[in-house]
């Protein structure tokens, strides 16, 4: 409930204007909440129409994708790609091909990016795309096919100064290669339109591993600051098994935890000896088979169907790095119960409301998505920096300043928190930390008669 008359009515605007979009109304309720302290404090947010216009995107592309499957049957999907907020810097976000995506999918991941990519402290605005296409069992002529299809039209809306989207749920890579190489044939120019490229062609080092060893950094710089503890010796639950629970898998095992679980959208492993990560990376990088396959290979590691189960393993930390509302009360619940302290999220928005009123109400370490997963879209902006320097820095100077950047993301947040009264309460700092810079750039720029 708003106790602010202008947040209520903002919100109630929301609502009217993008009825059923559930997960849109979600992330936007949950960040105008976070801003009660800080908008009672200013009203020259209200004189200005700086919430009207930050809950609605500047621009809303969508289109048609037609492709053909290799039995020659003409396919047609929906691309998207929102374009919402470009106060601080170019839209920037990921793409997402999932047969989930819709409107409000696109829109919720959209306006998460505006406030995630104004922690990471570059100058990048918030987008996102994608496509209810499902990658899953199609063959790579068709995927190529697909991405190519889908940047003919995507290429008249982007540019390296306009809007640079990336990888997301689906889109690795192998994805980004092929809509690169698209581009490029459509505008006869090399430029870092697109980030999450491959080596040989722009990328950045450290950018694959970048959002799980993000989440790691700002988890152990979160332990160490509010715990006076830190990941070694935990035993740790990560859900979900790509691009994100791969590397945040491998960074909290550097660091001294044991990660004892992994799933997919089947199913889940449960490896009390702690798991195997080539035998995953096997799996899931070079086969994209199921995780189901780790028990043919570790048959001391159990495996269960349905993916909620995952959470009822007892654990001092879960990563939630699959997609989003995938913990809700009762697993919330089930995690307290068994002992976990800390939740810290990979994923995008991956606990319900109902599920983070458990972490505050039981005094769980909670580290929000736009804060925690920031990794990856920050790497991202180092690669856009690279390619307009045309050099390519190290691996160690990009890992340097990936840990310089979590750890400023942390304590921004924490500072926040303490600001508005809400001490340690990192989903309010978060929230309010990106809402200023980019508040602040809304005002400085005036509003268009
Ligand atoms: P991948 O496509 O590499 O992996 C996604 C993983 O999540 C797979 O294991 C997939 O299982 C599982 N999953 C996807 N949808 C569902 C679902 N509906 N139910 C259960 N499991 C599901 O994507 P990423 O690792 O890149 O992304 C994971 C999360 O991290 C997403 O929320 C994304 O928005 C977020 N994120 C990603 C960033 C990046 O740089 N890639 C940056 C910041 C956040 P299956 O294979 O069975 O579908
Ligand atoms: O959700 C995200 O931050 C991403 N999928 C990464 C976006 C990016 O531009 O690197």
């Amino acid at each position: 409930m708003f106790k602010n008359e202008y947040l209520k009515r903002v919100y109630e605007q929301v609502e009217a204007r993008n009825k059923g979009e559930a997960e849109f109304l979600q992330a936007v309720r949950e960040v105008l909440e976070s801003l009660e302290a800080y908008v009672e404090k200013h009203p020259e947010l209200e004189k200005w129409g700086i919430l009207e216009r930050i809950v609605e995107p500047e621009r809303f592309i969508q289109f048609r994708v037609a492709w053909m499957d290799d039995a020659g049957k003409v396919q047609v999907n929906r691309g998207y790609r929102v374009q919402f907020n470009s106060a601080i810097g170019p839209y920037k976000g990921g793409l997402r091909l999932h047969p989930s995506v819709n409107a409000s999918v696109i829109k919720f991941l959209g306006f998460e990016q505006i406030f995630k990519n104004s922690l990471t402290g570059l100058p990048m605005g918030g987008g996102k795309g994608g496509s209810d296409f499902d990658p899953k069992g199609k063959s790579d002529a068709e995927i190529m096919r697909f991405c190519q299809s889908f940047m003919t039209e995507l290429s008249k809306h982007i540019g390296q100064f306009t809007d640079v989207p990336a990888g997301d749920i689906g889109v690795g890579a192998r994805e980004i290669g092929y809509m690169f190489g698209q581009y490029k044939r459509l505008r006869n120019e090399v430029t870092g339109v697109l980030t999450g490229k491959g080596m040989s062609y722009g990328g950045s080092l450290v950018r694959p591993e970048a959002t799980g060893y993000g989440l790691c950094y700002f988890t152990e710089e979160a332990l160490n600051c509010m715990k006076n503890d830190s990941f070694k010796g935990k035993t740790v639950v990560i859900s979900g098994s790509g691009n994100v629970a791969i590397y945040a898998t491998q960074k909290a095992t550097q660091l001294g935890a044991k990660v004892v679980a992994l799933s997919d959208s089947t199913g889940y492993i449960y490896d009390k000896n702690g798991v195997n990560l080539d035998v995953v990376m096997d799996i899931k990088l070079n086969r994209r088979a199921r995780i189901s396959e780790y028990v043919k290979e570790v048959p001391t590691a159990e495996y269960h169907d349905g993916c909620s189960g995952i959470w009822t393993i007892p654990c001092d930390i879960a990563l939630p790095c699959a997609t989003q509302n995938e913990i809700n009360e009762e697993s919330a619940k089930a995690l307290v119960a068994n002992g976990c302290k800390v939740v810290c999220e990979g994923a995008n928005m991956p606990s319900t409301p109902e599920a983070i009123s458990v972490y505050l109400a039981n005094g769980v370490l909670y580290g929000p998505a736009k804060a925690a997963n920031a990794g990856g879209v920050a790497t991202s902006g180092l690669e856009m920096s690279q390619n307009s320097l045309r050099l390519s820095w190290t691996f160690e100077e990009v890992d340097a300043r990936l840990q310089g950047i979590m750890k400023n993301i942390f304590h921004n947040a924490y500072d926040a928190s303490v600001a508005c009264g809400a001490e340690g309460n990192l989903m309010v700092g978060a929230n309010v930390a990106g809402f200023i810079k980019v508040a602040d750039a809304m005002l400085a720029e005036g509003v268009a008669y």
